[in-house]
C-alpha cells in the first residue's frame, strides 16, 4: 500500500497523541458557489487537531460540504464519524505510520473525508515532530505549483467574463467554468470569443445524462482541456460510453472515490484525465497510490478542491509538488473564497499563477486557534493521557 515516495520512518513511535480536538467551523464564504449540483451558500467544515506530549500540533480537515448534493457525505456526517468511529479507532490501534493510520481506518466504509482528516492531521503532526515540511515527508520535488480558478455559475455572461478576465489578469494558469444543461456551449463560446486560446475546461458536476450526448458534442469544437464529470456521480460505465462519442477528454471527479474505482475508470476508458481530491479518495495513502498509477499510465493528473480552508489546502499543495501532478490545481487562496481564513497569513497566488510550496515544518502555516474557536459551531475534545472525555 502507498507510495515509495513517502519519507516517513517506517517504525515511528506508536500514535504519539495525548490530546485530540474535533471542531466543526462555519467559514465566511464571500459569495454562494453555484454548480450543476446546486448552490453552496454556507460552508461548514470539520477540523481535527492532534497534539503530542511535547506540545507539537498537527491539523487536518474533513472537507465534505454542508449538504449531500456533491457526494453523500456532509460536514455533519464527517463530524459524527470522526467523533464516534475514526478517532476512537486510531486511538485504540495506536498505529506507527501513515499506512498504519489508513489500515486502522479501513474498517470504516466510505466516509472518506473523515479518513482524510485523520491522515492529514497525523502527517502534519509527524512533520512538526520531525521539524520537516509536508512536502518533504511526501517526497515532493517542485518548489511551486501552477493554479487554476474554478468559476461557479453566475447570474449573467457578463459577470462570468468579468471574473475570467480578473483571474487571467492576476496570472491564473487555467480557467474552469462550471456548466449545467442550459449554461454550457453559450458560456464557453463567449469566453473563447473574448479571451481566445486560453487553457480552458468545464465541470458539469454530474448534471447531464447519456441522452444529452449531442449537447456535450457541441462542446467538442472549443478545444477544452477536459469535460469534468458530465454524468451521474456513480456512473463510471456511462462515462466510458460517452468518452467514445466525445473528442474532448473526460475527467472524472465524483466517480473516483477509491484506488480501485480510479483503476477501473482508466482501464475501461471512462476518463482520460484524473481530478484527485485526497478527501474524496479517503486520504493521503490512497492519493499517493493514485498518483503513482496515473504517472505509470501517463494519465494527466491534477488536484481538485473542495473549497477547503487553508488547513485542508496545505497537504494538497504538498502533494501537488509530486511529479505526477502535471496540470494546474483548483487551489484559489482563501482570500478569493472567504472573507477570512483559519490560517494566519496562509498562501497567495503569485503574478505568474503559482503557489510557492511551504518548507516550514509541520502543516507549513500557522493556524489561528482563536479563529477556529470563534467560528466553531461545535467541538469535541479527547484527552488520551487521562482518558477523560468531554463534549
Ligand atoms: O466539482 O470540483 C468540484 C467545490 C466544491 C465541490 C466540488 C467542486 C468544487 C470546485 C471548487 O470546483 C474548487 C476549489 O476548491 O477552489
Ligand atoms: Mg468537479
Amino acid at each position: 500500500m502507498g507510495s515509495d515516495l513517502l519519507r516517513l520512518p517506517a517504525e515511528a513511535e506508536p500514535f504519539p497523541v495525548t490530546r485530540a480536538e474535533i471542531w466543526e467551523v462555519s467559514l465566511p464564504l464571500r459569495e454562494p458557489f453555484v454548480t450543476g449540483f446546486g448552490q453552496t451558500s454556507t460552508r461548514r467544515t470539520v477540523l481535527l487537531r492532534l497534539e503530542d506530549a511535547e506540545g507539537h500540533a498537527g491539523w487536518g480537515e474533513g472537507a465534505a460540504l454542508d449538504h449531500p448534493f456533491y457526494l453523500p457525505e456532509t460536514a455533519s456526517s464527517t463530524y459524527s464519524v470522526l467523533v464516534e468511529h475514526a478517532l476512537p479507532l486510531v486511538l485504540e490501534a495506536r498505529p506507527r505510520s501513515l499506512e498504519g493510520v489508513a489500515a486502522a481506518l479501513a474498517p470504516i466504509r466510505g466516509n472518506n473525508f473523515a479518513k482524510m482528516a485523520v491522515e492529514a492531521a497525523y502527517l502534519a503532526l509527524q512533520a512538526a515532530r520531525a521539524g520537516v515540511s509536508l512536502a518533504h515527508l511526501l517526497g515532493g520535488t517542485a518548489s511551486r505549483i501552477p493554479v487554476g480558478e474554478s468559476i461557479g455559475i453566475k447570474a449573467s455572461l457578463t459577470e462570468t467574463l468579468e471574473e475570467v478576465g480578473l483571474r487571467l489578469f492576476e496570472g491564473y494558469r487555467r480557467i474552469k467554468l462550471k456548466i449545467r444543461p442550459g449554461w454550457d456551449a453559450e458560456v464557453v463560446r463567449a469566453v473563447r470569443r473574448r479571451f481566445g486560446d486560453i487553457p480552458l475546461q468545464v465541470d458539469a458536476n454530474a448534471s447531464y445524462r447519456l441522452d444529452d450526448a449531442a449537447r456535450l458534442n457541441a462542446l467538442d469544437g472549443f478545444g477544452l482541456l477536459c469535460i469534468e464529470q458530465p454524468l451521474g456521480y456513480d456512473d463510471i460505465d456511462g462515462h466510458a460510453v460517452l468518452q467514445r462519442r466525445l473528442a474532448t477528454p473526460i475527467c472524472l471527479d465524483e466517480s473516483l472515490r477509491s484506488v480501485e474505482q480510479t483503476r477501473r475508470a482508466l482501464d475501461i476508458g471512462a476518463c482520460r484525465n484524473v481530478n484527485l481530491k485526497p478527501g474524496r479518495v479517503g486520504g493521503i495513502v490512497a492519493s499517493l497510490t493514485i498518483h503513482d498509477e496515473c504517472r505509470a499510465r501517463s494519465v494527466p493528473l491534477w488536484c481538485g478542491g473542495m473549497l477547503e480552508s487553508g488547513i485542508g489546502r496545505a497537504p494538497n499543495i504538498a502533494l501537488c509538488s509530486l511529479p505526477g501532478f502535471v496540470q494546474p490545481a483548483d487551489m484559489s487562496p482563501a482570500s478569493v473564497l472567504y472573507r477570512d481564513d483559519v490560517l494566519d497569513g496562509g498562501y497567495e497566488v503569485d503574478s505568474e499563477g503559482f503557489i510557492t510550496v511551504s518548507h516550514a515544518p509541520g502543516l507549513g502555516y500557522r493556524v489561528d486557534d482563536e479563529k477556529v474557536r470563534a467560528w466553531a459551531t461545535r467541538g469535541h475534545v479527547v484527552e488520551t493521557r487521562t482518558l477523560e472525555r468531554r463534549s
